[in-house]
């Protein structure tokens, strides 16, 4: 007899214990994204086949060419988010600003704010290799039934009450945490339903992989390059393997079950990093600390930072613990 697997639907009404003062809106949040993946995974799995490759001929605030799937995921996960009156405002990747949610009489009176990364990785849809959504949820700080303010968005890592990602890969998984660990769930795609099928995701404390572009080695600060050369030194339990995908959702994943660190730093190319702190780097730091990784921006704790715009970039060393700590004593000072 197969063993079953509980549903992520069956889980987060389980898991509806942990929030006893909640009305079950962060059941229902949690429920909207689940939808909402399952609909941008049908449309990436058969990316190539219909006329949704390729670039949608405009460009979001970061200047990025925006890809059709780049836009179209941010639409789906909109209207998931709007049509089930939980938010009362988003912030995407692919909005020049953040959403007030209007139009639903209540809307001002939800309690929670969304930011996202609607389609991370997106340059790599055309080669059909691995994607993945990025998601952060925060309690609003503003007064209820009012519209939302900057201030309910530019808040600290560390106040997130959920955080999670979608990985579009050789199995589409939804992985995410409340606060009480990460757990991962993988596409039925036959039945539509995801099932637990990775409970209690926790890091390996150190591991043999890095993660880095290092193409562009020579642009990295000294501290970056030494650990390199660490990594690479023909010593004790090295050297450890390169791997990087160029998506961060995939190489974070892999890491998280192999062991391993992802870093994207400062260089003279990117000065503050590529990532960005509010979509990618809180909601991927929450994740590294409930398995029991770290998340540095080099100096400090990622999920300390106190954010002051909405796309402002971090550099970023996420991952196992040892390996980040690693990586911190060779960074050097705070300047
Ligand atoms: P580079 C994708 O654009 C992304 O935001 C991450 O998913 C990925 O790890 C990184 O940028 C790749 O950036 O500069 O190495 O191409």
């Amino acid at each position: 007899m197969e063993k079953r697997h509980i549903t992520l639907g069956e889980f987060i009404i389980d898991n509806q214990k942990h929030f006893k003062y909640s009305s079950g809106e962060l059941s229902r949040l949690i429920n909207s994204i689940r939808l909402a993946a399952k609909i941008v995974n049908h449309e990436v799995n058969k990316a190539g086949l219909v006329d949704i490759l390729g670039e949608a001929g405009d460009t979001n605030i970061q200047g990025e060419d925006q890809q059709k799937l780049d836009v179209y995921a941010n639409d789906v996960f909109k209207s998931a988010l709007i049509n089930r009156e939980i938010v009362c405002g988003i912030a995407s990747e692919e909005e020049d600003d953040f959403i007030t949610i209007q139009g639903k009489e209540n809307c001002n009176s939800n309690k929670y704010v969304v930011l996202i990364d609607p389609l991370d990785g997106s340059s790599n849809i055309d080669v059909n290799v691995s994607v993945g959504t990025i998601f952060s949820i925060y309690r609003r700080i503003t007064p209820e039934g009012t519209p939302v303010q900057p201030e309910d968005f530019l808040q600290k890592g560390n106040e997130q009450v959920a955080a999670g990602y979608i990985v579009y890969g050789t199995s589409t998984m939804l992985v995410y945490t409340t606060g009480h660990g990460v757990n991962g769930f993988t596409l039925n795609p036959a039945l539509g339903t995801f099932y637990l099928s990775h409970p209690d995701m926790q890091f390996p404390e150190t591991g043999k992989i890095y993660s880095i572009n290092e193409g562009y080695y020579a642009h990295f600060p000294q501290g970056v390059k030494d650990y390199l050369k660490y990594c690479q030194a023909e010593e004790e339990d090295r050297p450890y393997t390169s791997r990087y995908i160029g998506s961060l959702v995939s190489d974070f994943h892999r890491n998280m079950i192999k062991g391993g660190i992802y870093i994207y730093p400062t260089s003279s190319k990117a000065p503050q990093g590529k990532l960005r702190l509010l979509y990618e780097c809180n909601p991927i730091a929450f994740l590294a600390e409930q398995a029991n990784g770290k998340a540095t921006d080099g100096y400090q704790r990622i999920l300390d930072l106190k954010p002051t715009e909405l796309h402002q970039r971090v550099p970023i060393f996420c991952g196992s613990s040892i390996m980040v700590g690693k990586s911190r004593s060779l960074y050097g000072e705070i300047p």
